[in-house]
């Protein structure tokens, strides 16, 4: 059945009800631009998408060598031929004028418009003078989680093996580190241990700081769909925002940020007083359990209610929720990760599971979430402070193991130190130790914290900054060289989603003008440099997508992210495949740990751990004799308060994040414009007793402030939390009158003026999601509401003289079901 469905105002579109244990049907969405019909497309080229990090796969539409639109691919594990908002409308932004067609260099303090070679060639002489003047050291890498496996493998061999310095990470700290933290910290190494089919079999599903129903909400569909279905599962939200989530959810709890180990350690206190505690499971395959219940004994729900401020009997209410599931799926992202404790309470989050023994079966599943659409790789290809391969760094036969794979000596691979977190190569940057920063598919000037000092930072005459990107960016301006890169449908690779399905994603249109497929840059770049292997042989032998993803191949081999079993060819005739994939597992790997703890033995781990509150390391010696056997390791922490706390100054509690129809800086979706019309401009978010007591109303332009900033947005008021306003952080500059920053004819507006230089101890991931403001009148409304969606968790408390967020003609997807298809009749209710 074919139907036509607005997907700004509908954004999950239409239901496909299914039964607990069936198999979710499929939907076909497809968008075409306006008067293309289907018959009209030469070909449909396969891709997925790139906007978040479900990897839902796609087909996009190529008429006389442009793209005309996308299709889900029905075939893909993942989506089953589903797109959301931003898959279905964010492919056009490719097409935008401004799109960077040139390289540009500044001369005389101006960027000008040059060629590849002149470009190139400064950026290599600059790495050579440094490294003869001032050592590796001088030299950084900031990439991103938005390009290929292949890029990042190349530029990791560059940077650690060509440049030999520690310098090289990923904007996926600000995303991902603490997901990778977590799970080295309970199970020893990197890898998610479930999977998104668990969402079928699940009886209860909690979701933790976790907003899926806008970051990825094709999962959100299933999930949607499942609740439509019979035996439908219980959800738990924990998220101090009104979001779709916690509207659907049989549980809500909407706790103080920054207080998620307090009210997870009287969920663990819960679940072991009552008893719900799975001791074969935890007998055979963890260590620490004495720890973690000597550690949550006093930590009641009326404790937690102190803290949190979430009635006990509602946090009781969770844990036997929680504790009488029967296959119980948790997901967690950034209200954990970006806020206090976020390592510490991540971890209590696979305690949860471990203890409940609810992992490695359909249902029953963790999944530490990703954000970024191919993040995985970041870390998989040690692109984001990890070896490649997730070696242990303070393990030598792993870097000598390393050093076989790329026929170097082990000395050249820096392994003195943990490979420098980005916020760490923006501090030595401030100080000067760092004087080359290459900054590739990321948007440090809006996306990190304190923005006054990190436009400053990269402002510096003695920093040479690199910019590799598809358009001029707030990052972009302050860039000493900018190279203009290729993207997603302009070129070929691989990239692999939060549950471990890789995707191969092919070139369907030509870049514009001169720009490059990221990967051809950092080919030119170690060609230029003449890094060579022991043997004087060129250390990169690679020379294109395929030949790149060959040797990531060997690189991967016997590591629990082992690709040997994948090809191109293969993922092209079965599209999504889920790593691990060899030999063993010729078809890919469903969920991790069905047969117990595999990746924490001493000699295979791919690291020692942490203190989950001073982050101090671990020596070798002390795992070995706290985890000989490599079991799954209960890990326990204290609550601490948050750093900074509202007082007199700054009277409320300050989050920031995203809407469903925005991705981060908006360089794409704001260049979409369905997408941008649904939300156009910077908004407030804010309680209606605080709004009254404060004497505002819906549509004010208010002022908020914090110790580092301030910004300037019209006040929406919804049903979160008393006491706590948000920002989403999309919006900076590059559509403002500035261009970069705020100045007399640009108010500020990016929530990154506010944030705090303040990162997690152990995963050293920025806290976006716990600072303190005030927020002043500036200007009374004139009738006109906050440029806020209204389908979303922004939703007013009371929708009076609220106009509605609107889609229209373009907005139009059509959605095919099959309902003969036996996977749909059988989950009808
Ligand atoms: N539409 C859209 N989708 C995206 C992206 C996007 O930009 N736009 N980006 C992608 C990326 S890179 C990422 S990382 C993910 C992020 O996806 P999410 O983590 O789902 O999104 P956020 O809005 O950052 O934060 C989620 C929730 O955390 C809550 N929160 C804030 N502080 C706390 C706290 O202290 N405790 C708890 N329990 N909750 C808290 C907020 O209210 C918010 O609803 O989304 C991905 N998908
Ligand atoms: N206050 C606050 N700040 C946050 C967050 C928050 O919740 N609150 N979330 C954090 C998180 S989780 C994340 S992931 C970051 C995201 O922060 P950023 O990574 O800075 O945000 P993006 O806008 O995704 O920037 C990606 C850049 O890469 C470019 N690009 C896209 N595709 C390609 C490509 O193929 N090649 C190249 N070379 N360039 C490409 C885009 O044009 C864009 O400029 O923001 C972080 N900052
Ligand atoms: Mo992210």
């Amino acid at each position: 059945m074919d139907t036509s469905v607005d997907r700004i105002t509908q954004p999950w579109g239409s239901r496909t009800p299914y039964a607990r244990g069936g198999t979710w049907p499929s939907r076909v969405d497809t968008h075409l631009a306006q008067g293309v019909e289907p018959e009209a497309v030469d070909r449909w080229v396969q891709a997925a998408s790139i906007l978040h990090s479900d990897g839902d796969a796609m087909d996009i539409a190529v008429k006389d060598g442009r793209m005309v639109g996308v299709r889900g691919r029905v075939v893909d594990r993942v989506n089953r031929g589903r797109l959301g908002p931003k898959d279905v409308f964010g492919w056009q932004a490719n097409a935008s004028p401004d799109r960077l067609t040139r390289p540009l260099v500044r001369r005389d303090g101006r960027l000008t418009e040059s060629d590849w070679d002149t470009a190139m060639e400064l950026v290599a002489a600059r790495s050579r003078d440094l490294l003869q003047e001032r050592g590796p050291g001088s030299i950084g890498f900031y990439t991103s989680g938005q390009l290929f496996l292949e890029e990042y493998y190349t530029l990791a061999v560059a940077a650690r093996a060509g440049i030999g310095t520690n310098h090289l990470d990923g904007n996926t700290r600000l995303c991902t580190s603490t997901a990778a933290e977590a799970l080295k910290e309970s199970f020893g190494c990197d890898g998610q241990p479930g999977s998104y089919d668990d969402i079928d079999h699940a009886d209860v599903i909690a979701l933790f700081g976790h907003n899926l129903a806008e970051t990825q909400p094709v999962q959100w569909m299933r999930i949607l769909d499942r609740l439509e279905g019979s035996d439908p599962p219980r959800l738990v939200c924990v998220d101090p925002r009104p979001t779709r989530v916690a509207r659907a959810a049989t549980v809500h709890l909407a706790p103080r940020i920054g207080t998620n180990v307090a009210l997870l350690n009287a969920l663990l206190h819960e679940i072991i007083r009552t008893g719900r505690i799975d001791h074969d499971y935890v007998e055979a395959h963890t260590v620490g359990f004495e720890e973690v219940a000597e550690r949550v004994r006093d930590c009641t729900p009326e404790w937690a209610e102190r803290i949190c401020d979430v009635p006990a009997a509602r946090i009781a209410e969770a844990a036997e929720v929680l504790g009488t599931a029967d296959r119980l799926l948790s997901t967690v992202l950034q209200g954990v990760y970006q806020s206090h404790q976020a390592t510490a309470a991540a971890v209590q989050i696979n305690n949860l599971h471990l203890l409940r023994g609810m992992l490695g079966r359909p249902g029953a599943g963790v999944l530490q979430m990703n954000g970024q659409p191919t993040a995985q790789n970041t870390r998989e290809c040690g692109a984001n402070g990890d070896l490649p391969g997730f070696r242990n760094w303070q393990n030598d036969q792993h870097v000598a193991d390393l050093a076989k794979v790329w026929n170097v000596e082990p000395m050249t691979i820096p392994h003195y130190a943990p490979p420098t977190h980005a916020m760490q190569m923006f501090r030595y940057a401030e100080q000067g130790s760092i004087r080359m920063l290459w900054i590739s598919g990321t948007n440090p000037a809006v996306s990190l914290p304190e923005l006054s000092r990190i436009r400053s930072i990269l402002s510096q005459d003695r920093l040479f900054v690199v910019v590799q990107d598809l358009f001029l960016t707030e990052t972009a301006q302050l860039a000493d060289v900018v190279l203009p890169a290729a993207t997603w449908g302009e070129k070929t690779g691989t990239f692999t989603n939060a549950d471990r399905t890789v995707h191969l994603s092919v070139k369907a249109v030509e870049p514009p003008g001169e720009a490059r497929p990221d990967l051809d840059i950092f080919l030119d770049y170690a060609q230029r440099m003449g890094f060579r292997d022991k043997n004087g042989g060129p250390l990169v032998s690679w020379h294109d997508p395929e030949s790149a993803f060959e040797a990531w191949k060997r690189c991967s081999a016997g590591r629990p992210c082992d690709y040997t079993g994948l090809t191109y060819d293969k993922l092209r005739d079965a599209s999504g495949i889920q790593w691990p994939c060899n030999e063993q597992a010729p078809d890919g790997t469903d969920r991790l740990y069905t047969d117990g703890i595999a990746w924490a033995k001493p000699d295979v781990c791919e690291t020692y751990g942490k203190d989950l509150v001073t982050g101090a390391a671990v020596s070798t010696v002390e795992y070995r004799s706290l985890n000989p056997d490599g079991k799954a390791m209960l890990k326990a922490a204290e609550y601490l308060p948050p750093h900074e706390v509202p007082g007199d100054d700054y009277p409320f509690q300050l989050t920031t994040g995203r809407t469903l129809y925005h991705f981060h800086t908006r360089t794409k979706t704001g260049r979409a414009p369905q997408l941008n019309a649904a939300a156009p401009d910077v908004w407030v978010e804010m309680s209606s007793s605080d709004a009254a007591a404060q004497g505002l109303d819906e549509g004010d332009l208010v002022e908020v402030t914090s110790p580092r900033g301030a910004l300037r947005g019209r006040l929406r008021i919804t049903d979160i939390r008393p006491g706590l306003i948000f920002v989403p952080f999309h919006y900076g500059y590059w559509d403002t009158a500035s261009g970069s920053g705020p100045d007399e004819a640009t108010p500020p507006r990016a929530a990154n003026e506010m944030t705090v230089t303040d990162w997690d101890a152990v995963s050293k991931q920025p806290l976006f999601k716990s600072a303190a403001a005030a927020v002043t009148l500036l200007e009374k409304s004139s009738g006109q509401p906050a440029p806020a969606p209204t389908t979303t968790a922004s939703a007013p408390a009371r929708a009076g003289g609220v106009r509605p967020t609107e889609g229209g003609a373009t907005a139009q997807v059509r959605e095919s079901t099959d309902p003969s298809g036996d996977d749909i009749a059988g989950g009808t209710r």
